[in-house]
């Protein structure tokens, strides 16, 4: 891994993980890829080369590999889990149609390729506690369709053509970076906003509704690790489930009450996140990722919602 693009560069994952890369990994270039509307701004932009590259236009993505001679795609686009249920064609389009273009090119070019999967790809069916790494797999929502598929395609493109596609299964991701946008786990971002700004939160989700989350530096160091990882141990590829912290609203509203004891929050559930959050795991079994690649979690819930609230007063510059 020398020579990366990053597809969603500006995304909540893209714009901490290209500068982790930037700095982690500084003998190549990483290329920051975006689409317009969302163009790189601050370190992001000021850090290395930027590019607009759209995952639907094969062309341009292509034009930016032989430009820079990439040899790793982090194809981070997608239309995450509550936005794709408005918007389904297009969500699709973006994880489907931008994946077989990825993977096309990188069978050509020889590339390896990343791209996430989800807590979404598993449904109804699926164990809810201590889900396994292989277990049934049949989600009710379009983006748990699409991760589903893309865990197979991924897959096939490896047995098939020998292309060195690697993934993760994350769970809601936490940060102060950049915001997440029509997630079904976004609630754990948001609260801490409206926490630090001493607002009043209104909570989509239901109290007692158990998910997976993970704080996003554990996330990067996934993403890194696993294709940084020497593949001899690998019996899985797409996709590893990662685990750090499982927890329901409440537990993490009385986490940042330790901190900020006036947090005020009331509940509006929405039916259609609420929904998808019925169908996924409480909490998942990541003793394969463990096992095949070392993967390690960090931070823990407290550890987690210190930090956040130390940031996002910084960045807020709010006490
Ligand atoms: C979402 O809520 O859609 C995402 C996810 C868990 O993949 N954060």
């Amino acid at each position: 891994m020398k020579n990366i693009l990053v597809i969603g560069s500006t995304g909540q994952i893209g714009s901490e993980l290209t500068l982790k890369l930037r700095r982690d990994l500084p003998g190549g270039v990483t290329v920051a890829g975006f689409i317009p509307g969302s163009e790189p701004t601050g370190k992001l932009r000021d850090s290395g080369p930027f590019e607009v590259a759209n995952v639907c236009d094969a062309a341009q993505i292509e034009e930016i590999v032989d430009k820079y001679d990439i040899d790793t795609i982090y194809n981070l686009a997608a239309l995450l889990s509550a936005t794709a249920e408005r918007l389904p064609l297009k969500a699709w389009d973006i994880q489907m149609n931008g994946l077989i273009n990825i993977l096309e090119i990188a069978r050509q070019k020889h590339c390896a390729v990343f791209t996430p999967s989800s807590i979404g790809s598993f449904g109804p069916n699926t164990p809810k506690q201590n889900t396994p790494q292989d277990t049934v797999q049949r989600p009710t929502s379009m983006y748990g369709v699409t991760k589903v598929a893309t865990e197979l395609l991924s897959d096939y493109y490896f047995t098939k053509y020998g292309v060195d596609t690697r993934s993760v299964r994350f769970p809601g991701l936490i940060s102060y970076t950049t915001p997440p946008g029509g997630g079904t786990t976004d609630y754990a971002v948001e609260v801490f906003y409206a926490a630090v700004k001493g607002e009043e939160y209104v909570c989509p989700i239901a109290a007692g509704t158990y998910m997976d989350m993970m704080y996003m530096p554990d996330a990067l160091q996934a993403a890194v690790d696993i294709m940084r990882a020497k593949p001899n141990y690998f019996k899985h590829r797409n996709s590893f489930n990662v685990a750090s912290m499982s927890f329901e609203p409440e537990q993490l509203f009385a986490a940042i009450r330790k901190e900020i004891p006036d947090l005020k929050v009331r509940y509006a559930v929405d039916p259609v996140r609420q929904h998808i959050a019925d169908s996924w795991p409480d909490s998942m079994d990541d003793s394969c990722a463990r096992k095949e690649w070392g993967w390690h979690p960090r931070f823990t819930l407290e550890e987690m919602v210190h930090d956040m609230i130390v940031n996002l007063r910084k960045k807020f510059d709010v006490r």
